[in-house]
């Protein structure tokens, strides 16, 4: 007998529609204003309510009413001193969303639209896809609002030791693993590293993403562009196509856009797109691998704009303030941010011959887009699944820090194209609606819930 009385949804009935249009009520009425983190669980809650409907013990045990609601959210004061010897003050967050299958790991992300509404989003996305990774990890995500672009070295780094002063508290190799994000990459994660080690005296496997001669782990940088490709790979592939010769468009220029434009053209197709915050520029020529380098220098070091590609390389145009979703091609890989496509965006690329979106960035398919993709019955393959590289391999820097070793480029390699083909393999198996279309979102909700609720069942009512 159960523990618990039955769920009011399991003795109101209803369609599973109306089960999860209800449900839904309730979290907005919850979680007021926060549209991104509505707009995350809607989805999720929108492809799993047929499982929990038919499910009576995670209805019983209110497993999606829990999953729901972060474990804990941190929130606190970030005070430093600029350049100009003038106070900033920043806010700093940590969302704890669920630790059922491993400690809580997730990036941190800075930028000035940070707030808990994106965070909550962020952390839910990130606990199903650390469930689909194959390996164990929960699910975190934090950051804070502060703007790296502009700032000098100097700031940059006593932004992060303030950061960490406070975050210190909440993280450890076996409680929770922060990596990089937007605004976040092995700098910060440097100097985030250094004041841990500083406050705890420990040097230990507390972040992912750190440098080669400190922890870690090969082919971390390129983990998540790699794994978008090795994604579309898999796709195509059950239409029997692949790469060469297709035309891509890339948004974003910055970590996952570097490294997806870098397999691209190992895979012998053609990006033709760049962007950032001011505007995209293509370059029909295509960017090869020397245009690639230039464009790792402007970004990683130079720290410049997009805008001065087109100056560089005369066959370029720069269209500022526009993405790169009028461009046609064959392959779309959004890896900026969130709602970065919307329907309009989504008509314009299926009109112009898209055959394939792989999301790079989480969440950057708004609903009303990705409901084009799947009535056109194009490959569209969501970010949980597509960019789960990049958490993947972070998990492999964690087994490497926990066991003092370090795995080859090409070990992990091979276990990154493992990993990806494995979790398109579950995508297809719980996606697959009306003969052969693979609804790969629901897949992906699906495979990824199931083992999380399970791990909750099991460890009885938390
Ligand atoms: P970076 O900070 O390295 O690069 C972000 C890029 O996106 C920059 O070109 C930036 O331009 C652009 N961008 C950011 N916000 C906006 C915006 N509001 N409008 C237009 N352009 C924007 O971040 P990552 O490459 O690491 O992350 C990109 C996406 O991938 C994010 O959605 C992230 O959550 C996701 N992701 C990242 C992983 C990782 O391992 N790094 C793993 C899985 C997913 P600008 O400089 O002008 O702001
Ligand atoms: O969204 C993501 O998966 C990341 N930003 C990477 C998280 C991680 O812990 O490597």
């Amino acid at each position: 007998m159960s523990i618990l009385a039955p769920s009011k949804h399991a003795a109101a009935g209803g369609s599973c529609t109306q089960v999860a249009e209800a449900f839904m009520e309730r979290v907005i009425a919850q979680n007021p204003g926060e549209v991104e983190f509505h707009q995350a669980v809607g989805e999720v809650v929108r492809t799993v309510m047929p499982v929990v409907q038919a499910n009576r013990a995670y209805r019983e045990a209110r497993i999606l009413e829990r999953m729901v609601v972060p474990d804990r959210m941190i929130t606190f004061r970030v005070t430093w001193v600029d350049d100009r010897n003038e106070v900033q003050v920043n806010r700093g967050y940590r969302v704890q969303m669920s630790a059922a299958i491993g400690p809580y790991k997730g990036g941190l992300r800075f930028h000035p639209s940070v707030c808990p509404s994106i965070l909550k989003f962020l952390a839910f996305e990130q606990v199903l896809k650390n469930s689909l990774t194959t390996l164990p990890m929960g699910g975190a995500k934090g950051g804070s609002d502060f703007d790296p672009h502009g700032r000098s070295e100097g700031e940059i780094m006593r932004f992060c030791q303030a950061f960490m002063s406070e975050l210190v508290w909440h993280i450890g190799p076996d409680i929770d693993v922060p990596a990089g994000d937007i605004g976040v990459g092995g700098r910060e994660i440097g100097c985030l590293f250094g004041q841990y080690r500083k406050l705890t005296r420990r040097f230990n496997g507390v972040l992912t993403g750190k440098g080669m001669a400190w922890g870690g782990s090969n082919l971390r940088p390129e983990a998540t562009g790699y794994g978008a490709v090795y994604f579309a790979q898999e796709m195509l592939a059950t239409r029997g196509q692949d790469m060469k010769g297709k035309v891509a468009t890339v948004s974003g220029s910055g970590n996952v856009a570097q490294y997806t434009v870098e397999k691209l053209l190992a895979l012998g197709a053609k990006p033709v797109t760049l962007s950032d915050s001011g505007g995209t520029i293509v370059d029909r020529d295509g960017i090869n691998a020397e245009k690639l380098a230039w464009v790792m220098q402007l970004k990683n070091v130079r720290r410049g704009r997009m805008s001065e590609y087109a100056e560089h390389f005369k066959g370029a145009t720069f269209m500022a303030s526009r993405k790169p979703w009028s461009v046609p091609c064959d392959l779309a890989f959004p890896s900026a941010t969130q709602n970065e496509i919307i329907e309009q965006d989504a008509q314009e690329l299926v009109k112009s011959g898209c055959i394939c979106v792989a999301e790079g960035a989480n969440m950057p398919s708004s609903p009303e887009a990705v409901e084009v993709f799947q009535n056109a019955r194009i490959l569209y393959g969501p970010g949980k699944a597509a960019n789960a590289g990049g958490v993947s391999v972070s998990g492999l820097e964690m087994t490497q820090n926990a066991g003092c070793m370090r795995r080859s480029r090409e070990e992990v390699d091979q276990q990154l194209k493992h990993i990806m083909r494995t979790i398109h393999g579950n995508c297809v198996q719980y996606g697959r609606v009306d003969g052969d279309y693979v609804d790969y979102l629901r897949g992906a909700n699906i495979a990824g819930f199931t083992k999380v609720a399970n791990a909750m069942l099991e460890q009885g009512i938390q």
